[in-house]
């Protein structure tokens, strides 16, 4: 098998270093960095992109196309102070498009940063004590978990080991510091001991839950932790992303492997990264994530090879408990004294008024921002005297509280899409609000409108929203066009199937409309609309189109 282009790249990379450096520096140069620097900056936390929307009149006016970077911060657990999220904000005016993208994995991107204004943005980024190194690349992401700042010990242990892992599963390469940072340069620096030189084969995702709160998705990440009295149970191989026509890829959620000791969880993981760096492919990048070693190999075979890694039988995983989604959005107590607020934020995108309200908010009242996986910012840490002044400044910047917003609205994730993402077949956060509008206004017709029901849309396969998991997933297929899945769990412990391909982007509601009619009319009590539909058989859930 012959290693792909990237593999070459990244083993002689000098860890991570490369042409970063000469290429960033080159006076003349705008735009279009070479390969081998546009993949190692992924692994540094950015990406090159150009603004899709100009790209043909300025190809067409003989003008190169307009450059500039994304920039991603790793933030475990979503977790941010008042003064992180203050110089975030400063750093949207100074050094990008003025506006904060919360994502579906608790990070804060950066959009429209000139080339000029990189190194700034990512100083401006450590100063503020938090990095974009692995926010991208083949290594570890972000590690993600509860976003509720309940304070108990669940969610204190959690927060911590997220913390810990973050920090554990970091490269220890000097190169972001030399590049970004102005650090010295480092003469024969040792290979990384967990990654090696050529690092993972492709991107690896972490996320650890308790069974009350699964809003981090667990079984969509490549390893998760589902903590139990007993232990950990250990998952592993979940992921969505896929290619429309190329069944060889899918999306797949994780299996149990093992359950471990409480205080095990970094020594596994490291194993499991061990496992993954060494099984998966590097010859085809489509094929590199550890979910199709799992699909290959199977978790027994998983379980003997972390149990052989670490010189000591791992136990069988228990079965799986249920997992639930407690409700995040609106007032809710800490058990501190202290309230926290949940906000609703359509696509995560931080810009305008909302900008604004959620900066005054901090600044007044000291609130620690924690994003959370649905593109959401909880707003911790507010004394319960500051509540009616938080409400007031929202109300001043017209920032809907989340009780104004349906169910609907409130379980909405669309991911990026047009005109920064290289990879958009379709429109995602552009295209957001009409499609929630348009569902709703179907739900209001059935007498629905207060049911919850997951909706999450993505401009392409490659599922940034995790739209396999929704119980409606809205698909980009080509300009305009959407592939649309029905059934998923709410919980995220299923994944929906395709019922409608190439639906026209206006005639998602009344191509839904159908499978919401049957719903209304035939379900039991509280049936879910996901449930409903994954209760039918496939030949059902084809008839009803
Ligand atoms: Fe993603 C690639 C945005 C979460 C699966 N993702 C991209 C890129 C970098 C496009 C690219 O490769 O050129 C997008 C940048 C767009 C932009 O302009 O900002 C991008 N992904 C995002 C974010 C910002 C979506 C959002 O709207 O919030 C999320 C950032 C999370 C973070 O803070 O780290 C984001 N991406 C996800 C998730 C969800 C998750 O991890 O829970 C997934 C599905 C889970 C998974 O990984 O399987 C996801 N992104 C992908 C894939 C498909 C990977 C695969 O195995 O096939 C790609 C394409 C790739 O890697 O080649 C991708
Ligand atoms: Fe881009 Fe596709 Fe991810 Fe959306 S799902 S951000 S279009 S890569």
């Amino acid at each position: 098998m012959t290693p792909s282009p990237a593999e070459a790249i990244k083993r002689d990379s000098h860890g991570l270093r490369g042409p970063i450096a000469a290429e960033l520096d080159a006076a003349q140069a705008k735009g279009g960095l070479s390969e081998a620097s546009y993949t190692l900056l992924k692994f540094h936390g950015t990406y090159e992109q150009h603004d899709r929307d100009t790209a043909t009149a300025r190809k067409q006016a003989g003008q190169d196309k307009d450059w500039s970077f994304m920039v991603r911060v790793r933030a475990p657990a979503g977790r941010l102070s008042a003064a992180q999220w203050l110089a975030l904000d400063a750093l949207a005016d100074s050094h990008a498009d003025s506006t904060l993208r919360l994502t579906t994995r608790q990070g804060v991107q950066f959009h429209g940063v000139l080339r000029e204004n990189l190194r700034g943005t990512i100083a401006g980024i450590h100063g503020a004590l938090m990095t974009t190194l692995a926010a991208c690349g083949d290594v570890v992401r972000n590690v993600i978990t509860t976003p509720a700042p309940v304070r108990d010990a669940i969610h204190a242990l959690l927060e911590r080991e997220a913390f810990a892992l973050s920090d554990g599963l970091l490269p220890r390469t000097r190169a972001h510091h030399e590049i970004f940072l102005g650090g010295e340069s480092v003469a024969g620096e040792a290979e990384d001991e967990l990654y090696g030189a050529a690092f993972l084969p492709r991107k690896f995702k972490i996320a650890l839950i308790y069974p009350g709160d699964n809003s981090a998705d667990v079984l969509a990440n490549d390893l998760g932790f589902i903590w139990q009295p007993e232990g950990w149970i250990v998952t592993l191989g979940g992921g969505m992303g896929m290619t429309h026509n190329k069944p060889s890829t899918f999306p797949r959620l994780a299996d149990p492997v093992a359950l471990i000791p409480h205080g095990d969880i970094l020594e596994v993981a490291k194993a499991a990264v061990r496992l993954h760096r060494d099984h998966g492919r590097r010859d085809d990048r489509k094929q590199a994530r550890l979910k199709y070693v799992l699909h290959e190999k199977g978790a027994d075979w998983a379980r003997a090879r972390l149990s052989a890694d670490l010189g000591r039988p791992l136990a069988p995983p228990p079965p799986l408990p249920r997992l639930a989604i407690p409700e995040h959005l609106g007032w809710h107590e800490q058990g501190d004294g202290l309230l926290w607020l949940g906000l609703s934020v359509p696509s995560g995108r931080v810009a305008g008024e909302w900008r604004e309200a959620l900066r005054e908010v901090v600044e007044a009242t000291g609130a620690a921002p924690i994003a959370t996986p649905q593109q959401d910012l909880l707003l911790s840490n507010i004394a319960p005297g500051d509540r009616a002044a938080v409400e007031a400044i929202l109300r001043f910047h017209a920032v809907p509280l989340p009780e104004t917003l349906s169910p609907l609205a409130r379980n909405t994730l669309a991911c990026v899409a047009l005109p920064t993402c290289g990879q958009a077949l379709a429109e995602g956060e552009r295209v957001r609000d009409g499609i929630v509008e348009g569902i709703e206004a179907e739900l209001r017709a059935l007498g629905l409108l207060g049911e919850r029901i997951s909706l999450r849309i993505t401009g392409c396969p490659n599922g940034c929203a995790r739209p396999y998991g929704a119980e409606i997933g809205v698909v980009g297929r080509a300009p305009g066009l959407y592939t649309l899945f029905i059934g998923g769990a709410f919980e995220g412990t299923r994944l929906n199937r395709a019922v409608a391909d190439k639906v026209p982007l206006a005639a998602i509601p009344a191509t839904l409309r159908p499978w919401l009619r049957a719903w209304a009319a035939e379900r039991a009590a509280g049936e879910g609309f996901g449930d409903f539909w994954a209760a039918r058989p496939d030949a059902a859930l084809m008839l009803a189109s």
